[in-house]
């Protein structure tokens, strides 16, 4: 319980993504005496970091630097740890046997050699993959469905393949993504 003569102020300050813990500062003003109570949280669990050095010829880090500039990165190191997960990410999704997770999307046209039944048919052979389906009639014969699918690469590559070459579906794009760990 405060006293009417006492203000208390929770300031967090977060620290960086590699910092072991975020802090909190309690400040209690009680009547001319300022107190500030640190306070440590571990409620974010973070990964201990390595730090390494990299060289770079001039040019190359120069066009670097420009990149990430261009793309909102306010520093090299979070730039690199980028490109390193999107490596290793993207070369998980090519082996057939890793699990990813996905979306189809796909515009076709209803009237065409019964394109919904079919496409009806492959996603129920695939009902343990599929998480969820979104369809959206754009006009009176065009359809946009957006597939929600997560399972084996190979699978989800497959089930992709299939949708993209029934007579009906005129674009198909997949889009696959994994967990880092
Ligand atoms: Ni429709």
């Amino acid at each position: 319980m405060l006293r009417s003569s006492e203000k208390r102020v929770i300031i967090e300050t977060k620290k960086d993504l590699e910092s072991p813990s975020n802090i909190n500062v309690k400040i209690i003003i009680r009547s001319s005496f300022l107190i500030i109570v640190p306070r440590f949280s571990y409620r974010r669990a973070t990964m201990p970091v390595e730090r390494v050095g990299v060289s770079f010829e001039p040019e190359l880090l120069n066009k670097f630097d420009m990149l990430i500039k261009k793309r909102g990165y306010t520093n090299r190191s979070e730039a690199i740890r980028d490109l390193i997960r999107k490596e290793i990410i993207e070369s998980g999704i090519k082996e057939e046997e890793s699990e990813v997770i996905g979306t189809l999307t796909i515009i076709y046209d209803h009237d065409i050699g019964n394109v919904t039944d079919k496409l009806l048919h492959l996603q129920h052979h695939h009902h343990e993959e599929i998480i969820f389906t979104t369809h959206i009639h754009i006009d009176d014969r065009t359809c946009l469905e957006i597939v929600v699918i997560r399972g084996q690469s190979s699978r989800v590559k497959k089930f992709a393949e299939n949708v993209k070459a029934l007579k009906g579906v005129e674009h198909g794009q997949l889009v696959v993504t994994k967990t880092l760990f």
